[in-house]
């Protein structure tokens, strides 16, 4: 393959650092990279920043971590108006952050990633996207995380419905519930904030239930006047908290990890809240799950059972077998009529690094390596040969207990110094050893068997060869402080 021109007929655009997206981590990284004075272009593409909380648009979509900590820790608001913020909130948020920090100006909007590929002459990144258009850079960071490609199942019959049919993270707004039989396929995060959301419109909500989740009592704080003018100018409280929060979070990780007698309390809150909420004995059977409290996310209960417990709600544990033009029909032969689908039924997340072809040293596949041996990375940025590539929120990066813009921060100032050691080295590349990412993930899936989230159940965390190669294995200031300073040793330096 060689360099080309753009369909516009102008040359490739050439630049040190490439970004990919602009969540937190592709704003974060662009910000880092400015203040460390890294040449960058940013490439989105949308037409507005914000990620995950741009695109995320359904019915009650809200952090389930606190946003004093779900927060960059240089642009921290203090005047968040809860203390689980709703979508647009965080969307304003990022928009803002982009905004205050000039970075726009290193955006290119409307640019879709579709392919890239490692010149091993020329050390160097080559990048298209799907309008054409080709980027050179010596180094490439995916800001993309893993949550980005919706999964629709495949049900036979599907392409059959004559309703509306959509996935939670690309909600067609256009379409009005009222009086319209809905059926919600899923319970997880995104399920359980969507149903107590539209359970009054609609004239009636059917559930499709695989797997229940440990759902817990929950109430959204909105902070009264005086505890919102005293975080905002109380000096060092708004600090106090955010820690605060942070540590307890971290102890839900240490029962998630160590001691998981910790999450027995979890349990027990998870049937008081099922036992508050619904009546129907038979019903409170469907609900309650037969895994470990934490082994699938722990969720928040913003009304959730309640939702389930009007008589307009139905909650169905058949799996479905296929669809028809008006509605669903289960294994047991019921047939569900509806009017609208929504899909609420997660994301390709072990294999979400397939949204763009990758070929590295040697135009060696890396979306087959990946198939093959599941997506490993070194330090869940990094790749053992694959020089100058970053993934954030990579492999056995991810968190089920705590904010991730710590994981993204620790990253991103991992990344500025792999970038700087390479420049004040004269190098041109970089890539992990084969040896040091081996020793990286025998040992974290080692520590990783010892947790909850393998004690049994099935979850998204879990490749198709059954290993976790979501999350990581311990709290979050473990992660920060093994991210804190470069082991040069761990790596190969190309000339
Ligand atoms: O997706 P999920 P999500 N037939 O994968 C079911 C983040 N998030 O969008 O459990 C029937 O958790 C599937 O069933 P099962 C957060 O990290 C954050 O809800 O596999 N059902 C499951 O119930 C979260 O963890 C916030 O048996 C099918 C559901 O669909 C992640 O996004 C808010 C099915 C999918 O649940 C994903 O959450 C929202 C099928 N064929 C989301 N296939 C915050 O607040 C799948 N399911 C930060």
């Amino acid at each position: 393959m060689t360099t080309r021109r753009n369909a516009d007929g102008r040359p490739p655009v050439r630049i040190d650092a490439l970004i990919i997206g602009t969540g937190f981590s592709g704003i974060g990284t662009g910000i880092a990279f400015e203040k460390a004075g890294i040449d960058f272009l940013i490439l989105e593409k949308a037409d507005d920043v914000g990620g995950t909380w741009r695109d995320n648009t359904y019915p009650g979509c809200q952090c389930d971590i606190p946003s004093s900590v779900y927060q960059f820790s240089f642009a921290q608001k203090k005047n968040w108006s809860q203390m689980w913020a709703p979508q647009a909130e965080i969307l304003e948020y990022l928009r803002e952050v982009a905004s205050n920090y000039k970075l726009h100006r290193f955006i290119h909007f409307g640019k879709a990633v579709c392919e890239a590929w490692w010149d091993d002459e020329a050390m160097q990144w080559h990048v298209m996207t799907i309008d054409g258009a080709e980027y050179i850079s010596k180094f490439l960071i995916s800001g993309t995380g893993a949550l980005h490609i919706p999964q629709i199942p495949e049900f036979k019959g599907l392409d059959n419905f004559e309703g509306p049919a959509f996935h939670s993270a690309e909600w067609d707004h256009s379409v009005d519930l009222t009086d319209k039989r809905v059926a919600v396929i899923g319970t997880g995060a995104s399920a359980i904030q969507i149903v107590p959301s539209i359970v009054d419109e609609v004239a009636k909500l059917k559930l499709f239930q695989r797997t229940p989740a440990w759902v817990m009592p929950w109430t959204n704080i909105e902070f009264p006047k005086w505890a919102e003018w005293s975080l905002s100018h109380v000096p060092g409280l708004h600090g106090i908290w955010r820690e605060g929060l942070f540590w307890w979070h971290e102890l839900i990780g240490y029962g998630m990890t160590k001691r998981p007698g910790i999450l027995k309390i979890a349990e027990m809150l998870g049937k008081w809240n099922i036992n508050r909420n619904i009546d129907d004995p038979e019903l409170r059977r469907k609900l309650t799950p037969n895994y470990s409290v934490g082994c699938k996310r722990i969720l928040k209960d913003g009304d959730y059972y309640k939702a389930l417990g009007s008589p307009k709600s139905d909650v169905i544990t058949e799996n479905i077998i296929y669809v028809t033009e008006g509605g669903l029909v289960t294994a047991d032969g019921a047939f569900h009529e509806v009017d609208v689908i929504v899909f609420a039924t997660g994301f390709h997340v072990t294999d979400s690094y397939k949204y763009l072809q990758l070929r590295g040293r040697y135009g060696e596949d890396l979306v087959a390596r990946a198939d093959r041996s599941g997506v490993i990375a070194h330090r869940g940025v990094m790749f053992a040969d694959v020089p100058n590539l970053f993934l954030m929120m990579g492999p056995n990066s991810g968190l089920g207990h705590n904010s991730m813009v710590e994981i993204i921060e620790a990253q991103i100032r991992y990344v500025v110094q792999v970038i700087n050691e390479v420049d004040e080295r004269g190098m041109r590349a970089i890539a992990p050893t084969w040896d040091a990412q081996s020793t990286y993930n025998d040992d974290l899936q080692d520590a990783l068997d010892r947790t909850v989230w393998n004690s049994g159940c099935s979850s998204w965390y879990r490749d198709k060869h059954g290993k976790n190669r979501v999350l990581w294995k311990g709290l979050v200031y473990q992660y920060r402080r093994s991210m804190k300073k470069l082991d040069t040793s761990e790596f190969q330096f190309l000339p």
